[in-house]
């Protein structure tokens, strides 16, 4: 996955595009940056700004451009009007989302955009944002008003999507001595996501929020995903946050792996649907997500034991490890290099009309028969590689299940499918309200 941060530099790491480059350093996400502004600071004063020229921004952007394809772009510090109509220019036309981070003001207090370069900023960085994630000054200074009982934090949220952010989020509202909301404004819809306020001043928690939300959406979660996903990861880098320097704390980065995160909430979501031990084998069930461009197992994270049938429900046995899983992963990596898409997998029990029910619902499905494996094949133990190479061989598109009917002493098997562990969720779900009309 490759992203695209666009933002000043702090020497100091804790903000700005720097804290962006070691975050996603804990992901298997390319960062890729265009530094807009130089400033001088640390963490406990801010010293001078100076902004680069067109010419050099030109550059840096024409670099990556041309070199990569973005799956999404976060853009933060932007300081002059200049910077901001070239990069509105050169962005307005781009198919990725486009996160933008409204600063304004370093925590030490340095000023991150000129005051007469926020006209600009309303008009050509606001509506080119997918989503915008002031949090209650920022969203105050945007638009030039106060939040009062007839002015409310909703109603400025309104304003901002009004002049063309897509979705809005006023991060950190405070709501009592002990919680803070933060207010998401989609489309159609408003809701609040609450969490226990953590009494810490830091610096980059800002950054953070916004850059880990860029990350989530090019995952392509939707933008409530990725709104809590953000928050519950920048709470963590708050209370991970050190006091690196004489000045404010520094947020911390994302230690716990964020495919570990999604897996395992998947994994519980399984373990949920109603009459799921119907559809776990003989042999028990693994749950996969692979890193992009998984090169072996050990680049795809599984259970490392199983999840097994336990009366009328499953639980999982095992953790989650890289390697965790030799089967399913193998499936897993066979599939993935002709489909790159496809990051995650899991085997459930083969019944027939399930297949029939599933081909009718517009699955994609595909067999093969192990009966057929050439004996080089069977004594090489590629048999699974072999397989899934010969049911894909003359599929054009993702493929949702792929089944074999098993052969002496090997149990048929199904496999699932998806880009990612929630939509191989959704397929499971389905497949499983299948099997009860059947029953
Ligand atoms: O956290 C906002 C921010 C963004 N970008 C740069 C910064 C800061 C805060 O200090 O310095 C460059």
């Amino acid at each position: 996955m490759n992203l695209l941060c666009i933002g000043g530099s702090d020497p100091s790491s804790g903000a700005g595009i720097q804290s962006d480059v070691k975050l996603f350093a804990t992901t298997d996400a390319n960062c890729f940056t265009v530094v807009t502004a130089i400033t001088g600071q640390n963490t406990s004063s801010f010293g001078m700004v100076e902004p680069v020229s067109i010419k050099i921004l030109k550059s840096q952007l024409d670099s990556i451009l041309s070199d990569f394809k973005i799956d999404a772009v976060k853009i933060g510090m932007v300081y002059n009007s200049k910077i901001i109509r070239f990069l509105f220019k050169e962005l307005s036309g781009l198919k990725a989302p486009i996160v933008v981070d409204p600063v304004i003001k370093s925590t030490t207090g340095g000023m991150l955009i000129e005051r007469d370069a926020l006209k600009d900023f309303r008009r050509y960085i606001v509506p080119i944002s997918t989503v915008i994630t002031p949090n209650r000054f920022e969203a105050e200074i945007i638009t030039n008003s106060k939040v009062s009982p007839s002015n409310t934090i909703e109603r400025i949220a309104r304003r901002i999507q009004d002049w063309g952010a897509k979705n809005v989020i006023v991060t950190g509202i405070k709501k009592d001595e002990d919680l803070i909301e933060d207010l998401v404004l989609e489309k159609d819809s408003m809701y609040s996501l609450s969490a226990q306020r953590i009494f810490r001043e830091n610096h980059g928690s800002g950054c953070t929020y916004s850059a880990l939300v860029t990350f989530s959406l090019a995952n392509k979660k939707s933008v409530r995903e990725s709104a809590k996903f953000a928050k519950e990861f920048t709470l963590k880098s708050i209370k991970d946050a050190r006091r690196i320097g004489c000045g404010v704390a520094v947020t911390g980065s994302l230690v716990e792996d964020s495919l570990q995160k999604e897996l395992s909430s998947e994994i519980q979501k399984f373990t949920e649907i109603k009459n799921v031990h119907r559809i776990i084998p003989e042999c028990q069930t693994n749950f996969v997500i692979s890193k992009t461009n998984p090169k072996s197992t050990l680049d795809v994270l599984g259970i490392s034991g199983r999840i097994v049938k336990s009366g009328t429900g499953v639980i999982v046995a095992g953790d989650l490890r890289y390697g965790g899983s030799t089967h399913v992963a193998t499936a897993l990596l066979a599939i993935s290099k002709k489909f790159p898409d496809i990051k995650s997998a899991i085997n459930i029990k083969y019944r027939e009309e399930t297949l029939k029910k599933i081909s009718e619902k517009k699955f994609v499905v595909a067999g093969y028969d192990r009966g057929s494996e050439p004996k080089s094949v069977k004594t090489g133990g590629s048999s699974i590689q072999w397989g899934m190479g010969s049911a894909i061989k003359d599929l054009e598109r993702n493929p949702d299940v792929i089944f074999h009917k098993g052969d002496f002493g090997k149990e048929a098997m199904m496999i699932v499918f998806g880009e990612n562990p929630r939509k191989v969720v959704e397929k499971i779900t389905k497949i499983v309200s299948c099997i009860k009309s059947q029953t």
